[in-house]
């Protein structure tokens, strides 16, 4: 778009009465992170599809994860599933992801997939299991001390599939008292963020179902536990927005997985299917940062942790992690031009539609020329899948790597 189109951005903006400086020093703060996980095959739960090129060990992931960052300038740390990422020297991985650029990320333990935890993990009714379930998370943990990691981001399988099939409330207690275990050995820089999903793989209950249930558990635990909000693990039609408001009020919002949810979980690109959804969570989030009146509000949302859990089956999956990471920072810049006066205003009148339309104006403009000049001055490319497809990376992977890659 180049300069012209930002000068009538800008004019326009300043009709608005936004503030561009602060836009763009926010925009500029933007992180979010990819997942290991999104690099590798993955499929559904008939078929894991075989890709050619994709990486073979924790290390070439983060070879594809640097390629995103240097595209985008917006994701340089990864997240890490453990064992699916477990190497024998973690300080390795780590001079290995800095000599790219990047960090490690959130440390996500994987407590679903031996066969021990069929019936549950840290809420298995063997001691045994959970036990070994409770090894496992600390294991982490110390990874997480090796790394530098902050995050223990913490996600189960655990839930049942039919009435009778295990004592609920039993299970409630196995749950806290495992976390009450964890959360003992956290660093104190450390936070452990506490996911929920009301179904898969279980179906009829699962042990953190809700927000609330994972806040309730937070909340418990004390000021290092927060929930995690995958935008996946909703019923269809949630107001996953005012989640996000109460969360944020309560300070316990830690952060999120972003991804969209058509109709099962989590691997559809976020933005994709409901772009208005993301820009209305970001509307919450910046509403929480400029609250200055609320300094505990402010500091959670300071500190969320923007994460993509995403496993593309079907779609190459670096360009479907770059569309990912720019279309949150797309719903983020509109967010960023809403009018607040005009929106305190409406609200403070009673004006319905006066207030509607202070936030659905700024989800209406054209955000382009903002990026394209950000990305600008920060010397990336001004069309970052572009400048992706240009650079023959895909080729030369699938040379070098064949179709051997790592897959859960
Ligand atoms: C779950 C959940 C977790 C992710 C696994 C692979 O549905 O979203 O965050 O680690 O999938
Ligand atoms: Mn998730
Ligand atoms: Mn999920």
């Amino acid at each position: 778009m180049g300069k012209m189109g930002y000068t009538a951005f800008e004019e326009r903006q300043k009709e608005r009465g936004i503030d561009l400086a602060w836009v763009r020093a926010e925009l500029k703060a933007l992180k979010i992170e990819t997942p290991s996980w999104g690099y590798g095959d993955s499929g559904t739960r008939f078929k894991v599809f075989k890709k050619a090129g994709v990486p073979r060990t924790a290390y070439e992931k983060f070879e594809d994860a640097a390629v995103v960052n240097r595209m985008t300038g917006l994701s340089p740390s990864v997240a890490l599933h453990i064992p699916w990422d477990k190497v024998d020297d973690f300080a390795k991985l780590e001079n290995h992801a800095a000599s790219l650029g990047l960090k490690i990320g959130a440390i996500n333990p994987n407590v679903f997939q031996d066969d021990c935890y069929m019936l549950g993990s840290v809420t298995n009714h063997d001691p045994a299991v959970r036990r070994r379930a409770i090894d496992h998370i600390l294991e982490c943990v110390e990874i997480m001390k090796v790394t530098g990691s902050d995050i223990l981001s913490l996600w189960y399988a655990d839930g049942t599939n039919y009435p009778g099939q295990a004592d609920l409330r039993q299970r409630k207690r196995w749950m806290e008292e495992a976390h009450r275990e964890v959360y003992a050995k956290l660093a104190p820089n450390h936070r452990m963020l506490i996911e929920y999903k009301f179904f898969e793989p279980a179906f009829y209950h699962t042990d953190l179902a809700d927000w609330g249930m994972s806040y309730n558990l937070a909340k418990k635990l004390g000021p290092q536990a927060q929930v995690l909000v995958d935008t996946g693990h909703h019923a269809q039609g949630t107001n996953v927005e005012h989640i996000v408001a109460y969360l944020l009020d309560e300070e316990r919002l830690g952060g999120f997985h972003f991804n969209s949810r058509k109709y099962a979980d989590d691997d559809l690109i976020v933005g994709a299917i409901n772009p208005y959804e993301l820009f209305l969570i970001f509307f919450q989030i910046v509403s929480g940062r400029r609250d200055t009146a609320n300094p505990g509000v402010k500091k959670t949302a300071d500190g969320i942790a923007y994460m993509i859990d995403q496993s593309h089956c079907i779609e190459p999956k670096i360009p479907a992690m770059i569309r990912s990471v720019l279309n949150c920072q797309t719903q983020y810049a509109k967010a960023l031009l809403i009018n607040w006066q005009q929106l305190a205003e409406a609200q403070a009148a009673g004006d319905v539609l006066g207030a509607e339309a202070a936030v659905r104006e700024a989800f209406e403009q054209d955000a382009t020329a903002l990026l394209e000049s950000i990305r600008e001055e920060q010397n990336l490319p001004l069309d970052p899948m572009k400048a992706y497809l240009a650079t023959g990376y895909q080729a030369k992977v699938e040379k070098e790597r064949g179709s051997g890659g790592a897959s859960w």
